[in-house]
């Protein structure tokens, strides 16, 4: 017999156990685009605790619409490496490839949550937990500032403007991969304090120049405040660079980039 409460209880029960038991994590990607997928998916399978929160229904960020609608995807090669270990089928055009946008989301999804990522949809980063850390073993006195988790609602909540107060996960560190709108680094800067930019501030990206973007994307994928990494389109965005169009060669690396770098930070520890 099919009980309704029955069901209620089991999806109650086993969705809470689920957050409780990632209250407190190594890392917390926010924005479950190509790069903040591809971060996830690495560090899990570097045996990390890493929680992804998406704001939509749905992870994929802007990849699911490829170019203008059109179900496509371009890539270099170091972006087709990246979705080969994902198995997504891609054909070589001279030294680029084309991959069906939708094979992309749906098999770059299922490696990461197969690698352990755990993802939670329909809930919005909208602020960070920050503490004085110690800076210098010696010296009690010198303190500075950290980013060590995030605040976090129903995105229905933020929706309908109801007030109702937050709740929180605690991380080693938080990669901020919400695409063109940089939104955890805009918060920082309202709330916090000022990023490494040149002015301290999310610069804001630039005009299209696809060559240009997927280079520059490489170097800003870095942490932008202590305790907070930049990925992907958000990290283009933060320090003035170009945006690229349906080119998301630079999505992978950047979030592969971001990975090491954590995982880097986590050995000097
Ligand atoms: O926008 P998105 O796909 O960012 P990305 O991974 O890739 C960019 C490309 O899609 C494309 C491009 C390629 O050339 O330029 O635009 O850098 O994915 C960002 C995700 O973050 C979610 C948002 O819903 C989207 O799915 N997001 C944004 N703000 C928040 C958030 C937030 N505060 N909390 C949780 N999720």
């Amino acid at each position: 017999m099919i009980e309704e409460t029955k069901i209620t209880e089991l999806i109650v029960r086993n969705a809470v156990d689920d957050f409780l038991e990632n209250l407190e994590v190594d890392v917390v990607v926010a924005g479950g685009g190509p790069a903040g997928l591809t971060t996830a998916r690495y560090l899990a399978k570097a045996g990390k605790k890493v929680v992804l929160f998406e704001r939509k229904l749905s992870i994929g960020g802007g990849m699911w619409g490829g170019g203008m609608m059109f179900p496509r995807v371009v890539l270099q090669k170091g972006g087709r490496e990246i979705l080969d270990e994902c198995n997504v089928r891609c054909k070589k055009f001279d030294d680029l490839w084309i991959a069906d946008s939708i094979e992309c989301v749906t098999k770059m999804a299922a490696k990461a949550i197969d690698e352990g990522v755990k993802i939670f949809n329909l809930i919005s980063i909208e602020d960070v937990l920050i503490r004085g850390v110690q800076n210098n073993k010696n010296n009690k006195e010198d303190i500075k500032t950290r980013i060590c988790g995030v605040v976090i609602n129903w995105t229905a909540v933020q929706m309908a403007n109801l007030h109702v107060d937050p709740l929180s996960v605690k991380s080693n560190f938080v990669v901020d991969a919400t695409g063109h709108e940089a939104s955890i680094c805009h918060l920082v800067v309202k709330k916090v304090g000022k990023l490494n930019t040149k002015t301290g501030d999310v610069i804001g990206e630039r005009s299209m120049w696809a060559e240009k973007a997927e280079s520059d994307i490489m170097d800003n994928t870095k942490e932008v405040y202590p305790g907070l990494f930049v990925s992907g389109m958000a990290a283009n965005a933060v320090y003035g660079s170009e945006r690229m169009g349906a080119i998301f060669g630079g999505m992978l690396m950047s979030g592969k980039k971001v990975s090491e770098l954590i995982l880097e930070k986590e050995k000097e520890k």
